[in-house]
């Protein structure tokens, strides 16, 4: 049996964790089965509970770019492990991550490191609603940043792979001043600044979507966004937890050029080390404690294992923008394959990609918000997920997440994708 001692050890879990994970869209319930456990990985491959080696295209959702175990990274690692891990005092190392991350990133200044993209986003509206002085919020139906409540009205990602976009526990007036306009649609947006004109602090968005799958912003989304917060004195934040040094070293807004006033990174700056953060020029950010009035801190920010890790990932990614080309050549071939695969076996499909976020979403009609991301044919893609597993293809269990390659990935690991996908898209069911 495939999946013998991960079945083990999740029956293990189900008895002291709930639901058997610490995080939702592991358990594998939008598709079924028994959830993969994970003994170790290096470069592009995992290796699961029962020694099994797959071809990952999750990457711990987005941070290991480059590959699993990264060396220069491991070594960063070991080395300051040695030091001590945690003193809640500063260390240097957050002042040399912090320098690296705004010559990296368009229209920063000053950054701020907490632990998770949850941290970030909840922490980063916090700054803009104290800034501004107004309460409501803007956020995108299907758009995920982080499981703070103010974010978890339609909310994407797990919340949306279990049917709960609107979670229970999230008070009628936490919601109350949290607005919903679709993703793409400027009209809407412009409908709720007309409703609540002298009342929004911000408008938050994934510059690229990769919470109800990949979905591409349309041409002037962005920069519209850009201008009615700029004629409405509302701050734009870009959550970059995902797009972050992803797409390019300065995220969305170097590849959108459209600047935003605030940006949420995620795990990727601590090298895929429980690290987030928030960034933004100075003006804005000295509205934070201690130097403004705005509070917010923790004692693991800015902890020296994931700082280190960080840098030496950042650094990698700051001297050879060449792999931001290699990734970008690597998806697009993967792209092109599947779209022959699919299309030679009549499968409805959509498939969307910037750089190296890609994901196939089972529907005839384009993907272009939350709407038509729930139109996809959730048992192929179920169909379709477990054939490809089963094939040593890891891809993240549910039609609404976006796949992240890695450098790592040769062209060997993405024929044999191909291999795998094209036995299967003969089996597939129309
Ligand atoms: N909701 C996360 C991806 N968008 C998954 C987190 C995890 O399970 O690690």
């Amino acid at each position: 049996m495939l999946y013998q001692r991960s079945s083990s050890l999740f029956k293990a879990a189900q008895k002291v964790l709930p639901g058997g994970v610490n995080s939702p869209v592991r358990a594998f319930k939008a598709v079924g089965g028994t959830p993969l456990f994970i003994q170790k990985a290096k470069g592009a491959y995992l290796t699961d509970a029962d020694g099994r080696q797959l071809i990952d295209y999750v990457n711990s959702w987005g941070p290991m770019i480059l590959g699993h175990a990264y060396p220069t990274v491991i070594e960063a690692l070991k080395r300051k492990a040695e030091k001590g891990t945690s003193f809640g005092m500063p260390t240097e190392i957050e002042t040399q991550v912090a320098e690296l991350v705004v010559q990296m990133v368009p229209h920063i200044d000053k950054i701020r490191f907490v632990n998770s993209g949850t941290e970030a986003c909840m922490s980063a509206v916090r700054l803009a609603r104290g800034f501004t002085g107004k309460d409501k919020i803007i956020k995108f139906a299907g758009c995920y940043h982080g499981h703070s409540d103010s974010f978890l009205i339609q909310a994407g990602s797990g919340a949306l792979t279990f049917g709960t976009p609107n979670s229970p526990g999230v008070t009628q007036g936490t919601a109350k001043d949290t607005l919903l306009a679709r993703y793409n649609d400027l009209e809407s947006v412009q409908t709720l600044i007309e409703e609540h004109r002298h009342d929004i602090a911000c408008i938050i968005v994934e510059p690229v979507a990769g919470n109800m799958g990949c979905i591409v912003p349309e041409k002037n989304f962005l920069k519209g966004l850009r201008k009615l917060c700029t004629a409405n004195d509302i701050l734009l934040i870009f959550d970059e937890v995902m797009t972050g040094f992803r797409l390019a070293k300065g995220g969305a807004q170097e590849v959108y050029k459209v600047q935003a006033d605030l940006v949420t990174f995620g795990k990727i700056i601590g090298g895929g080390l429980p690290v987030g953060a928030f960034a933004g020029p100075s003006k804005i950010m000295d509205y934070l404690a201690p130097e403004g009035p705005v509070y917010q801190a923790g004692t693991l920010s800015g902890n020296p294992l994931a700082m280190a890790a960080g840098f030496a990932l950042l650094q990698e990614l700051h001297e050879h923008p060449e792999h931001y080309t290699a990734l970008a050549d690597k998806t697009a071939y993967l792209n092109r394959g599947l779209q022959e695969l699919f299309t030679m076996h009549s499968i409805p499909h959509q498939i969307n990609r910037v750089g190296s976020m890609i994901s196939v979403h089972f529907t005839p009609d384009p993907v272009v918000d939350f709407s038509t991301a729930t139109k996809g044919n959730n048992p192929l893609f179920t169909q379709f997920f477990h054939g490809m597993l089963a094939g040593g293809i890891h891809l993240p269990p549910s039609a609404f997440e976006s796949w992240f390659l890695s450098d790592a990935l040769s062209y060997q690991d993405l024929d044999y994708t191909l291999e795998v996908c094209e036995q299967l898209a003969k089996e597939m069911k129309k």
